[in-house]
């Protein structure tokens, strides 16, 4: 049977209208978008930088929220002058938590793409893994520029992520949920530029806002979950979903013996109990977050809900090789800046048919039930498995990371799928 997102030519995924605040995903009429003056810089006159209290009170800090002022104005082709100094700026501001919004963001409407996966499932992994491979290997093949919206992104993604798990190669700390800490995303913005057929048509920059929080399961769980978290998830034109196999009891006979039971070892207090804790169950994280996703698109109980699902395996590395040997998921992406979706069809195939030999067919079945679109994905972000707190000896190998991405840029049509067998 052919799935929807097995046929090339798909229509894409509707534009949402104006744009959402990749922050705090208010959403903005263009013309409400404020303009931050530019500031002096060398010869260039400006406005002093003031503390800006709505980015502090949206960071939940001082430190770096002193910057020139913002300001409301019609503007003209994204540019205004300063009421301050008189000088001109083409730079944007969300006009409820101030922070930063990328031109090519206010011009053409982003897309939102969310991360979500129970505590364990290997997301902060993933974030560092995933965003180091836009920046380099898979960024080239796609000819496409990922870059951080602001300065936090920047630090924190280094602090946080890239330097303890890429270079110094140690697992990274469990995510502190919510409640004990401000949480905010890293926000990046992928672009793009595609040649466009027929004589008259320039090319054309396509983006897509890439929002990652780095949500501590129990957020998820919680009824009480932070505004922000529901915000985010009602906001997202897709969803990125990480499944951690070992959480299927049903995976067991399968994976490497070396590796121990779920979460045992791990500050959990239900570290290592058969079943591990019932919150963390994939199927019912994938249930809350289809409920929350359901409020925004107002959509009878029984139809399909539109925002594509990419639902990904992690950590497939544990995974004994006979049971990927020759098959889909054991092979590389082909790696040519365009999705084959005959190897997609394949891997998602062959995950189907995992989840249904681990008893996790109902997963799939909720999956098609709930959405019009879901797509499923086996990954490893690392590799290979770890050791005492360290990545395993051969360092950081991800692979497949990027799949669950190609696809929502081929949804988002981003990326033109291709069939090499010419069927
Ligand atoms: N074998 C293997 N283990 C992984 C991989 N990614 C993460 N893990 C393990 O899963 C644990 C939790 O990952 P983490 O990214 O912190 O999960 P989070 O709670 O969802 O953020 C890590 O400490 C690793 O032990 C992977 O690609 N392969
Ligand atoms: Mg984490
Ligand atoms: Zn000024
Ligand atoms: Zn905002």
């Amino acid at each position: 049977m052919t799935r929807p997102l097995a046929r090339v030519g798909i229509p894409g995924v509707p534009p949402r209208q104006g744009i959402t605040c990749p922050y705090c995903f208010a959403s903005v009429a263009p013309q409400r978008i404020l303009f931050r003056c530019r500031g002096q810089s060398g010869r260039r006159q400006g406005c002093i930088p003031v503390l800006d209290e709505r980015l502090a009170g949206y960071t939940g800090s001082t430190a770096g929220a002193s910057l020139p002022p913002a300001f409301a104005a019609p503007g003209r082709k994204g540019r205004a002058d300063c009421p301050g100094c008189g000088q001109p700026t083409g730079n944007r501001a969300c006009p409820e938590c101030h922070n930063p919004l990328p031109s090519a963001y206010c011009d053409s409407p982003g897309r939102i793409v969310a991360l979500v996966g129970a505590k364990n499932a290997g997301k902060s992994t993933y974030i560092a893994v995933l965003l180091h491979e836009l920046m380099n290997r898979v960024g080239t093949e796609l000819d496409a520029s990922l870059v951080a919206c602001d300065d936090r992104t920047i630090e924190r993604y280094k602090r946080d992520f890239a330097r303890p798990l890429l270079e110094e190669r140690r697992l990274l700390p469990t995510t502190p949920s919510a409640a004990t800490g401000p949480r905010e995303p890293l926000v990046y913005l992928l672009t793009r530029t595609r040649s466009r057929k027929g004589r008259f048509s320039r090319p054309r920059n396509d983006s897509l806002a890439l929002v990652l929080f780095d949500t501590a399961g129990e957020d998820l769980r919680s009824r009480e979950a932070t505004d922000l978290h529901l915000r985010y998830l009602e906001a997202a034109d897709a969803v990125i979903f990480l499944v951690d196999p070992l959480e299927l009891p049903g995976a067991r006979p399968g994976v490497l013996d070396a590796v121990p039971g779920p979460r045992a070892g791990g500050d959990d207090p239900g570290a290592g109990l058969p079943g591990g804790d019932p919150a963390g169950d994939p199927l019912d994280v994938i249930a809350r977050v289809t409920e929350v996703l359901r409020l925004r698109h107002g959509t009878r109980p029984g139809a399909p809900l539109p925002v594509p699902v990419a639902v990904a395996l992690t950590k497939i590395d544990v995974l004994r090789p006979g049971l990927l040997r020759q098959s889909a998921l054991h092979r590389s992406r082909s790696g040519q800046g365009v999705l084959d979706l005959d190897d997609r069809d394949a891997v998602n195939a062959q995950v189907r048919a995992l989840l249904h030999d681990w008893q996790a067919g109902q997963l799939d079945t909720y999956l098609g039930q709930q959405y019009a679109d879901h797509a499923l994905f086996g990954l490893s972000a690392l590799g290979g498995v770890p050791e005492e707190g360290r990545v395993g000896a051969g360092g950081v190998r991800p692979y497949r990371a990027e799949d669950p991405l190609l696809w929502l840029l081929y949804r988002f049509g981003m990326l033109d799928g291709v069939r090499p067998e010419g069927t």
